[in-house]
C-alpha cells in the first residue's frame, strides 16, 4: 500500500472519453475496472467522469474547456483510461495544476509494487524505461514528469534524472541479465523432462491462484486485488488415477495491458506457454466475462498459443445464481469445464480431463 510522506492517500479522479453517447454504458464498465486498479495502486478513487467527444482533442484530449473545469475538483491526480500522448500528458498537467496518469502507468505501477522476486523486478523495471523512452521520443528533453506513478516507487523510479542514452544502457544491462535468468529458467525446465506440465491462464483475479492452491495444496498468496501473482509458482499434483502433474500459475491479463509489458514478461509467461497443457481460467461470474476471454484469446494470439491443447474452464460458479446463464455457457462450451476453486467443486471433472489428455499426448 502506498502512502505519501504526510500518510495522505491520493485522490484520484477517473477519466473516460467516448465517441458518442451510445458507447456510455460500455465505458462505465471499463471505467469501474479502472476505478479497481487506481484502488489496488494504492489510491483512493472520489469520482468517474465520461465526456463526449467525437474526435479527441490533440492537444487537452478530453478539450480544452472540459480540462480547465477539472481544475477546481479536490483531487490529486487526473486518470484516463485511454494513453495520451506526452503533449496532451504535459498541457493538462499545466492547465489542471494536477498529476495526469492514464491506463499504462497505472497498470506498470501496481506490477512494481507487487514485482518481489529479482527477475520479476527486473522485467518490471524493463518494461517501465522502455516505455518512458517511447514517451520521450516524442517529447525531447528532460524525464521530469515521466516518473509519474501513484507515489512515487518502483524499480525504475530511482532512474528519473538520467537522460536516453542512460535509459538505453539500462536496457542493454537489464536485458543482459533477463537472458541469465532465462537461461537459469531453461535449465530448470530440461530438468522437468518427462513431467507433464499443465498451466493456467487468464484474466486477472479469474482465481487461477485459487485453483492452484486447491489441486496442488500449494499456499500461494489470493486476494480480491488485481495482478497479485507476477511470479510464476509451479507445484506438483496428482490426478485420481495417480498420474502426477506439474501445475504453473503465473501472471493474468487485462485490458490495454503496455505492449512493452508483455514483451518483457515474455520469459516469465513463456513457462504457460510451453506447457503440455493449458488451463483457460474464466470467471463465469464476472458480467464482463465475454470480454475478459476475449482480452485473454487476444493476448495469447499475441504469444502465439495454440488452441489445440487448451482446456477451457469456467470458474467461480458458486456465484452464478442465474442457473440459465450457466446452462447457456455449457450449450455455447459442450467441452468446457464448470468449477469453483473456492468451494472445490468440479475439480474431479477438471482432473479426468488432465488425464485424458495425458494419455492422449503421451501415449
Ligand atoms: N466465489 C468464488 N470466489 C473465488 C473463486 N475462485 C477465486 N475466487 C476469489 O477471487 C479472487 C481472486 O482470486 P485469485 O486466485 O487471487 O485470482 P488470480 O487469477 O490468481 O488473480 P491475479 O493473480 O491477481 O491475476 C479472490 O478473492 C478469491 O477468493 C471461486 O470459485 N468462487
Ligand atoms: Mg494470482
Amino acid at each position: 500500500m502506498i502512502e505519501l510522506q504526510d500518510n495522505k492517500k491520493e485522490k484520484v479522479l477517473i477519466v473516460g472519453l467516448v465517441r458518442n453517447s451510445d458507447e456510455k454504458g460500455t465505458e462505465l464498465y471499463e471505467l469501474e475496472e479502472l476505478e479497481s486498479l487506481a484502488k489496488t495502486a494504492g489510491s483512493i478513487p472520489i469520482e468517474k467522469i465520461i465526456q463526449v467527444k467525437d474526435k479527441p482533442d490533440s492537444a487537452y484530449f478530453i478539450g480544452k474547456g472540459k480540462a480547465q473545469s477539472l481544475r477546481s475538483i479536490d483531487v490529486d491526480i487526473l486518470l484516463f483510461n485511454e494513453p495520451l500522448s506526452p503533449a496532451q500528458i504535459v498541457n493538462l498537467e499545466e492547465l489542471t495544476g494536477k498529476k495526469v496518469l492514464d491506463r499504462y502507468d497505472i497498470i506498470l505501477d501496481i506490477f512494481a509494487q507487487h514485482a518481489k522476486t529479482k527477475a520479476s523486478k527486473i522485467e518490471v523495471e524493463l518494461a517501465q524505461l522502455s516505455f518512458r523512452l517511447t514517451r520521450l521520443i516524442g517529447r525531447g528533453k528532460e524525464l521530469s514528469r515521466l516518473g509519474g506513478g501513484i507515489g512515487t516507487r518502483g524499480p525504475g523510479e530511482k532512474k528519473l534524472e538520467v537522460d536516453r542514452r542512460k535509459i538505453r544502457k539500462r536496457l542493454d544491462y537489464l536485458k543482459k541479465e533477463l537472458n541469465k535468468i532465462e537461461r537459469t529458467r531453461r535449465i530448470q525446465r530440461s530438468h522437468r523432462d518427462g513431467m507433464f506440465t499443465v498451466s493456467i491462464l487468464g484474466y486477472t483475479n479469474s482465481g487461477k491462484t485459487t485453483l492452484l492452491n486447491a489441486l496442488t495444496h500449494a499456499g500461494a498468496e489470493v486476494d480480491d486485488q488485481l495482478f497479485v501473482t507476477l511470479d510464476p509458482l509451479t507445484r506438483i499434483g496428482v490426478t485420481k488415477r495417480g498420474n502426477k502433474f506439474l501445475l504453473t500459475d503465473t501472471m493474468g491479463f487485462i485490458r490495454g495491458i503496455p505492449t512493452q509489458l508483455m514483451a518483457s514478461f515474455r520469459s516469465t509467461l513463456e513457462e504457460a506457454i510451453t506447457a503440455d497443457l493449458r488451463l483457460i481460467l474464466v470467471d463465469a461470474s464476472s458480467e464482463r466475462y465475454k470480454e475478459e476471454l476475449e482480452e485473454t484469446s487476444l493476448v495469447m494470439e499475441g504469444l502465439e498459443i495454440q488452441s489445440e491443447y487448451n482446456i477451457m474452464v469456467y470458474n467461480k460458479i458458486d456465484m452464478v445464481y442465474d442457473s440459465v446463464i450457466l446452462s447457456h455457457l455449457q450449450k455455447q462450451n459442450p467441452n468446457a469445464i464448470f468449477i469453483s476453486a473456492k468451494e472445490k467443486k468440479g475439480l474431479d471433472s477438471l482432473l479426468e480431463r488432465i488425464d485424458d489428455y495425458k494419455e492422449r499426448i503421451r501415449y
